[in-house]
């Protein structure tokens, strides 16, 4: 396929080249795609990255002075309970005025479950089989429902799962919720480039290897598809945000949300105990009398292992992606580009040669580049960090067994929902290790144990798996 002189030129100034050639060589059926795909490359942003984190020796990176982060505690008396509720209050009432939207979290590629579609498809119910986006929108759909709030749902997707993500919405009938209030944010990609050479990568020979460009893109993606000026025009100033693979996550919760607003935050982190110093969650910190967060794959060792003189981690604050954002944080941190810096990934990417030939490497061979949210922190004028139970918010599903697998994370929600059935007095069988029996309560049945403590009581038998409410849409 003939190519633009000028498109050549800025591709072989781009140190990309080879890719005026792929394109020259493909079959007819592919070149059109192809060279679309080369067109849509931001080719001068593309120079930037590989100079500085490929073909760049790798600087040491001063972390600055880190310690713990200030936080808003766990109550642990009537004092913190005062305190909390005078934040609920404040939450509930944004909640109520319809201030406040939530975002999903869920263009990521989910490499490490191993499961085929979208993550939000996974059937994580211990009964029903129930999926991630099931239990996401019944959560929104109870929220909505106590507070009287419009609550709109973003749904953050990338090229790689966009239609099927739609498509599992549409199937299920949006779960029951009103299509209008369903809307989905597509975020950008990049290509991976040879951790060598710099040069895109191509996974087949009519197709650059392009991946999601990280959640920070999540912002680049509000502003560019006009969700920003639609939040704005719908009264909304509060976002909050969560991930797709923890269906522990209390949405939108009024404690959190009053925190933040009370404290006139830009953007606020949800943090919990981490389990072990290397535990694979980013650590939320007091840097340079700021605060931030440093990923897990950033810390060394030596600072996780740091212990305070009660023998506690002095980084303890592990960070679950949970954020509430100003939707006017959100215009600043995207006038004229994303502020937020890149990150390298080093990984393993199958690819094709000049000649065709395919490679599945067995080393990783190549870096994709990524922004993360929780990187606009040192930007915010203010932020809070309110502490929460691991118990009660996070389980993730990230792996196919071990920690944070489909496993722990059905044995969390047993523990967890059996402890509200039991302070309202029902009896829950457990094994001879004290585990409870399946155990599945619709958020939509209970959003909380003082809601079920409203509808249950001593006479609910339970004598085997049990899942109370409504049967989820679509699972
Ligand atoms: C993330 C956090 C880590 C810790 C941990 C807790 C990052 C970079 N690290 O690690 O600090 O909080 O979660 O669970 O976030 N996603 C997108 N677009 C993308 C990439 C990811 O929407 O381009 C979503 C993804 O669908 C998921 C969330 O972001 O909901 C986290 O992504 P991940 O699973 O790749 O991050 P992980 O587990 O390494």
């Amino acid at each position: 396929m003939p190519l633009d002189a000028a498109l050549e030129a800025r591709l072989r100034a781009a140190g990309q080249g080879h890719l005026a050639e792929a394109v020259r060589a493909a079959d007819p059926a592919d070149a059109a795609g192809l060279l679309a795909q080369v067109e849509e490359l931001d080719l001068e942003l593309l120079r930037r990255l590989v100079d500085e984190l490929v073909l760049a020796e790798p600087e040491a990176h001063d972390l600055g002075h880190i310690g713990p982060p200030e936080t808003v505690p766990l109550p642990t008396d009537e004092l913190g309970a005062a305190r909390d509720a005078e934040a609920a209050a404040e939450g509930e009432a944004a909640l109520r005025e319809g201030r406040v939207a939530v975002v999903l979290l869920a263009g990521g590629q989910g490499t490490r479950l191993g499961f085929d579609g979208p993550k939000g498809d996974y059937p994580f119910g211990a009964v029903t089989g129930r999926t991630l986006f099931a239990h996401h929108a019944a959560k929104i759909a109870a929220v909505r429902a106590r507070y009287g709030a419009a609550l709109p749902w973003y749904v953050l997707t990338s090229p790689v799962n966009d239609a099927d993500t739609r498509a599992s919405f549409a199937a299920s009938d949006w779960f029951g919720l009103d299509p209008a209030s369903v809307r989905f944010v597509v975020q950008g990609t990049l290509p991976a480039v040879d951790r060598a050479t710099g040069r895109v990568l191509l996974e087949a020979p009519g197709r650059l290897a392009l991946s999601p460009d990280g959640h920070g893109g999540l912002l680049s993606a509000l502003r560019r598809t006009g969700a920003l000026d639609e939040m704005a025009g719908e009264g909304i100033t509060t976002f909050f945000t969560f991930q797709v693979d923890n269906p522990l996550i209390r949405v939108a919760d009024p404690v959190f949300l009053g925190h933040h607003l009370a404290a006139g935050a830009d953007m606020s982190n949800l943090a919990v105990r981490k389990r072990e110093p290397l535990e694979p969650v980013g650590v939320i910190a007091g840097i340079d009398g700021g605060t931030g967060v440093i990923e897990y794959s950033d810390l060394p060792d030596e600072l996780a292992h740091a212990r305070d003189d009660d023998g506690q981690l002095v980084l303890w604050a592990g960070n679950i992606a949970t954020h509430c954002i100003e939707v006017a944080f959100a215009w600043e941190l995207t006038e004229g580009g994303l502020r937020l810096p890149f990150h390298r990934a080093v990984k393993k990417v199958p690819y094709v040669t000049a000649d065709g030939a395919e490679v599945r490497p067995d080393e990783p061979n190549a870096v994709k580049f990524e922004t993360f949210i929780f990187d606009a922190l040192p930007f915010a004028g203010a932020s809070v960090t309110v502490e929460a139970s691991r118990e009660e918010q996070f389980s993730p599903i990230k792996n196919a067994s071990g920690a944070d697998s489909p496993e722990s994370c059905r044995r969390d929600c047993n523990r967890l929902w059996a402890g509200w059935l039991e302070a309202a007095g029902v009896r829950v069988p457990r094994d001879t290790s004290g585990e409870p029996v399946d155990i599945e309560i619709d958020p939509r049945f209970a959003l909380d144990p003082a809601e079920l403590a409203a509808r249950v009581g001593p006479d609910l038998v339970i004598d085997g798996p049990t899942a109370l409410g409504p049967a989820p849409a679509g699972a």
